[in-house]
């Protein structure tokens, strides 16, 4: 860190180390999308009649007849009997009134390339000559479409035409690797994929394509892609004869219109895999009615978002906040959502700030990890530019410790912009737990009460409340619109995951029905949860959710390993880091060329993200009488943490040996 970053940190703390309450500024709170305390009340009188303020935002073709159906609870249905189409709630609504306003702005990498924007009326026209160009090579209503693509325009413009009729489209994020690509496709029977040749990172030309081919290999069907040329004259590939250029096929279907094709409020709009306990990942699947709702009205009460509004958010579209809160949220508003195609850090590490500047940004949506290296980086960065024109910050992703709040909140707020900490989940397809910015304090490092019309309870593993301040697991005890329905062609993982440990599951009756989302919470005397992190193996590193058991068996499928344990240690930027611990087989050495063919193991089963901070060769494991690995202590050998109790292991020598070898 330095001196000036130091210096800037001691004259923070002072100032504002006591204060934990923050009340919004006035000027917001006067703006706010929603300033009325009363509405906790009124969601709670009415509920779940209070979510048909969601619905209210969208358009529908038909309406719809019932709220919630909760007859085959945890099988839950909302706005039954209604229909409607995403895209045309994200596009052809708006074209009226603001055709000609931008709806994305895209920032490409390199900084002499020029920004692409794309008004409402640019946007509509492309997503409806992609959706005739997706028909004409034979995807039907309720195909999966796969997409595996950076953060690049065709991106949305392809999720928006799969809407558009009626396919649902399942994003794997570009990171991922050629397998993960390929167990997506083969679970989901995807037959279509769009990808592209490449694209920006730090400056070099990335290729993409060869990655997307090496996982059509290993996919069991037949395929038919679409290729985005991302790079022009940068990267040089040749198409197969079932793979066809992006270009080429909308310019065939220039000024086609294809007439949205209605939806069934409980029909799929998307399936997005996310990581689980065990090492296959879950499909989880959300809908066009209940999905959409949530998203808008999520990005309404708490991102704030109005039409005239340029909203920024720096996820990718590869996770679930770029889906609900880049693509369908925003666009559902009619506002112009940003996105940008590089890192932070290129070519300089204002680049963020000078997109806020230039664009005018009034939103800024970001994650924890990010927070922490801007703050390591230091405030000459932001202080460089004009943020003047922000009104909202917000965080997702992790807990926030309070120190990296504080510093967002005076560095990149100045101090007259609420702060949105938001808990969710891929399942919970939107906003949970966060303040309502125009009606709430905002406490650092808690994330708020639940949202207006939820039921959170933090509880001990009986399922009864804790006592305020005491930890334990956040658990929803009703069902909300945005919620998954079930993980895709597996009922049973659905219920086996998310809700077995504190429902009744032989009861019909939904009061006995309780999600879990694998969470550590407390809460306090007013009610603002913090969220400690996630209970079961699923490691969060830089916002990323990664299953331990993904990363074990990508490891002893090496030459030459035993036995693997991998646990999350803690980590300055990352939150959290991969670390594992490896058992050798007979007459192979724990080397530098084991550790690099590891390594690479994991990155061809997952990608970079999951690559290891440090790989321990162990004679043995941590175990228990039983047998289990006690993932704990290694988990605090990581840490260099106390060591919990080694009483019950079958071998405690093993921890002290581990422990010389890690803190070496
Ligand atoms: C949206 C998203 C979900 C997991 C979740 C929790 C952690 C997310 C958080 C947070 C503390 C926050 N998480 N937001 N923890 N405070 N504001 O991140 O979805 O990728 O499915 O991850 O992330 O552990 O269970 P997803």
């Amino acid at each position: 860190m330095s001196d000036e970053a130091g210096a800037e940190d001691v004259e923070l703390e002072a100032r504002l180390e006591e204060q934990a309450e923050f009340e919004p500024p006035e000027s917001f709170v006067e703006q706010a999308n929603v300033s009325d305390p009363e509405i906790y009340e009124e969601f709670d009188e009415t509920w779940p009649n209070c979510w048909r303020a969601a619905a209210e935002l969208l358009d529908w073709e038909d309406d719809y007849d019932q709220v919630l159906d909760d007859s085959n609870p945890p099988f839950y249905e909302w706005f039954t009997g209604g229909s409607l189409n995403a895209s045309t709630n994200c596009l052809d609504r708006h074209l009226e009134e603001r055709g000609d306003e931008a709806a994305v702005e895209w920032v490409g990498e390199p900084t002499d390339e020029a920004n692409r924007t794309y008004t409402y009326e640019e946007l509509h026209r492309e997503v409806n000559e992609f959706a005739a160009a997706l028909r004409d090579i034979g995807v039907e209503e309720d195909d999966v479409v796969t997409m595996y693509m950076p953060m690049i325009p065709e991106l949305p413009i392809a999720m928006l035409a799969c809407a558009r009729i009626g396919a649902p489209h399942s994003v794997v994020f570009a990171g991922f690797s050629a397998d993960a690509l390929a167990t997506r496709m083969n679970s989901a029977d995807s037959e279509y994929l769009v990808t592209c040749d490449g694209y920006y990172r730090r400056g070099d030309a990335l290729d993409h394509l060869d990655k997307a081919n090496e996982g059509l290999e290993s996919v069991e069907h037949d395929v038919e892609s679409v290729v985005v040329d991302r790079l022009g004259d940068e990267l040089e590939h040749s198409l197969a004869p079932n793979q066809h250029d992006y270009e080429e096929l909308v310019t065939e279907h220039a000024g086609a219109t294809v007439e949205p094709v209605d939806r069934d409020a409980e029909d799929m709009l998307f399936l997005m895999y996310t990581s689980g306990t065990t090492g296959q990942p879950k499909g989880v699947k959300h809908t066009t009615g209940g999905y959409l709702s949530w998203a808008a009205w999520t990005s309404q009460a708490v991102l704030d978002i109005k039409p005239e509004d340029t909203y920024f958010c720096t996820a990718d579209i590869g996770w679930i906040t770029g889906h609900s809160y880049i693509v369908y949220g925003p666009l559902a508003l009619g506002t112009t959502t940003t996105m940008y195609e590089g890192t932070p850090d290129h070519p300089e590490r204002d680049r963020l700030w000078e997109i806020v500047e230039d664009l005018e940004v009034t939103q800024l949506y970001t994650a924890p990890t990010a927070i922490r290296a801007f703050m390591k980086w230091g405030s000459e960065y932001p202080d460089a530019h004009d943020l003047s024109s922000l009104r909202l910050l917000g965080t997702v992703g992790e807990p926030i410790n309070p120190r990296a709040w504080k510093w967002y909140y005076k560095y990149i707020g100045g101090e007259e912009c609420p702060i949105v900490d938001t808990w969710w989940q891929t399942e919970t397809g939107g906003m949970m737990v966060t303040t309502l910015p125009g009606v709430k304090n905002m406490k650092p490092g808690s994330a708020g009460p639940p949202l207006p019309g939820l039921d959170v309870e933090i509880v001990d593993t009986n399922g009864d409340q804790v006592e305020p301040g005491r930890a334990g697991y956040l658990t929803v005890q009703k069902p909300w619109p945005g919620m998954l329905r079930t993980l895709y062609q597996n009922d049973e993982r659905y219920i086996e995951e998310y809700w077995e440990e504190y429902s009744d599951t032989d009861s019909d009756d939904p009061e006995d029905w309780v999600y879990f989302p694998e969470d550590g919470a407390k809460i306090d005397e007013d009610g603002y949860i913090t969220v400690l992190g996630r209970v079961d193996d699923v490691l969060n590193v830089s916002g990323h959710r990664l299953g331990t058991m993904e990363i074990e068996s990508a490891i002893v499928g090496v030459e030459g390993v035993a036995e693997a344990a991998v646990v999350g240690g803690e980590h300055e930027l990352k939150g959290e880091a991969v670390y594992t611990y490896v058992i050798t087989e007979d007459g192979y050495e724990g080397d530098d060329a084991l550790r690099q063919r590891i390594t690479e193991s994991i990155e061809d089963a997952i990608g970079p993200i999951a690559r290891p901070e440090e790989i321990v060769f162990t004679p043995e494991l941590p175990k228990t009488r039983s047998g289990k690995i006690m993932r704990r202590l290694l988990e605090d050998i990581a840490n260099e943490a106390e060591l919990g109790d080694t009483s019950t292991l079958r071998n405690p020598d093993v921890v002290e040996e581990i422990r010389t070898k890690v803190q070496d």
